[in-house]
């Protein structure tokens, strides 16, 4: 590992006071401190494989130096993240993007890392090199059932990997969809879609979930066959207590209310899990927090309120997990950012007063209402996030830590300067 304990140690001893300083200052305005900083300790977000080496567009890709060149680097990578942040203890493996062929040696390099393993996503919206049939015009929804069974096999190798290496869920996303009016049967492509995600979920482990991503548009630009939450929630429900929606931030329609759409998924018990990024435009993929801050925060608002309210515990209760892919920073640097801004935003959602709150919805009283959400939003909790942290033995500022130490020129010297890790 190139990163000891003993740096991350240094590194804090320089921090400290001035941390200490500014942890004192919020502190005295909480109520219970020691309660909140627990759960921003206990808080972990998902890597997903695919999110640690340079992201291209459709139009270029430019990657990286010393980028993970195999599986083993990218959990080398993820294990980097959590000695420098002790919050990204898990990663998501894209197959066949990632195939942990041997899964025993695999299962004990996370265990050494000290990392588990999320959901395990499979794909079906590229075509691989030997497979008999192609998924142009889709996979689970295709016309042909011979495409579907291909489709659904691929997904049932997928579960089988995550059985051997631990995983607690299966994420599908499709990109079956249709460009033009006319191309498709909205219904029929529904009804196999459905159907193949029965045969799917009949070879789920019983304390396994089904994640099923919802996207509005891309790869195609008329429909998508999974195209919103209403129509991911309808298949959850059509398929049983296993099947939950998953929410990608990036998957809406401009200026969608993605807060209400979790509080009603809450409601349901059928909110699964999240992706989180953010975006100005589309499905942008850009760091969590990036742009929207306020509305992750409210987001945030929705998740602890829902998940109170039905006894689920944060840390536990859904899935959490990072969807981004960069073609400017670098990838590492970028995962850090991502994940302080969840926990800021957690961290500020748990500072709402909630009884007051309450109090303000029933009175009708609109301004107080906002001004309660806005004082929790605009307190700095960055000193709460970092102490969490500090306690966990991780560093006060990782991003700092990494460009101080030059962790990425480490990696160049291990790994080479021409490096293309798989992925998007
Ligand atoms: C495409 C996408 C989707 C999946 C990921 C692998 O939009 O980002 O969100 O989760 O690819
Ligand atoms: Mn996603
Ligand atoms: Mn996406």
């Amino acid at each position: 590992m190139i990163l000891d304990q003993q740096l991350i140690e240094k590194h804090n001893n320089k921090l400290e006071k001035k941390h200490n300083r500014a942890f004192e200052f919020i502190s005295q305005d909480i109520d219970d401190v020691e309660e909140l900083i627990a759960k921003l300790q206990k808080f972990q977000i998902g890597i997903p494989s695919w999110a640690l080496g340079t992201g291209g567009t459709r139009f270029g890709r430019f990657s990286g130096p010393g980028e993970p060149g195999s599986l083993e680097q990218k959990f080398e990578d993820v294990g980097l993240l959590h000695a420098l942040n002790k919050s990204s203890g898990a990663i998501s493996l894209h197959i066949p993007w990632d195939i942990p062929e041997d899964t025993a040696r695999m299962k004990e390099l996370a265990r050494s890392l000290n990392i588990t393993f999320d959901a395990v996503n499979s794909n079906t919206f590229q075509d691989q090199p030997q497979q008999e049939d192609s998924y142009k015009y889709g996979s689970l929804h295709h016309v042909d059932p011979k495409v579907r069974k291909q489709a659904i096999d691929h997904n049932i190798e997928v579960i089988n990997y995550g059985k051997a290496l631990g995983s607690k869920a299966l994420t599908v996303w499709l990109a079956d969809g249709s460009s033009f009016p006319g191309q498709l049967n909205f219904r029929e492509a529904f009804q196999n879609t459905l159907s193949s995600l029965q045969e799917i979920y009949k070879h789920l482990p019983e304390d396994w979930k089904l994640f099923i991503e919802y996207k509005a548009f891309e790869p195609y630009f008329y429909s998508m066959t999974i195209g919103d939450w209403g129509q991911s929630l309808l298949l959850a429900n059509k398929l049983g207590p296993k099947a939950y929606t998953l929410v990608d931030l990036g998957h809406h329609l401009p200026n969608a209310n993605i807060e209400q759409i979790v509080s009603l998924l809450l409601m349901e018990g059928k909110l699964g899990g999240f992706h989180f990024n953010d975006s100005k435009y589309a499905d942008d993929d850009l760091t969590a927090g990036s742009i929207k801050p306020y509305q992750l925060f409210l987001i945030f608002n929705e998740l602890i309120d829902g998940m109170d309210l039905n006894g689920m515990e944060h840390a536990t209760g859904l899935g959490w997990m990072i969807d981004a892919s960069h073609n400017l920073k670098d990838p590492l640097v970028d995962l850090l950012q991502s994940v302080e801004a969840i926990k800021i935003a957690y961290a500020q959602a748990l500072l709402i007063d909630r009884v007051a709150l309450k109090a303000a919805q029933q009175a009708n009283d609109v301004v107080k209402s906002q001004e309660i959400l806005q004082d929790a939003f605009r307190t700095d909790v960055r000193p709460l996030v970092a102490e969490s942290r500090l306690r966990s033995g991780a560093a006060l500022n990782p991003v700092l830590l990494f460009e101080e130490e030059k962790l990425r020129d480490k990696l160049i010297t291990e790994r080479g300067l021409r490096t293309i890790a798989t992925g998007l």
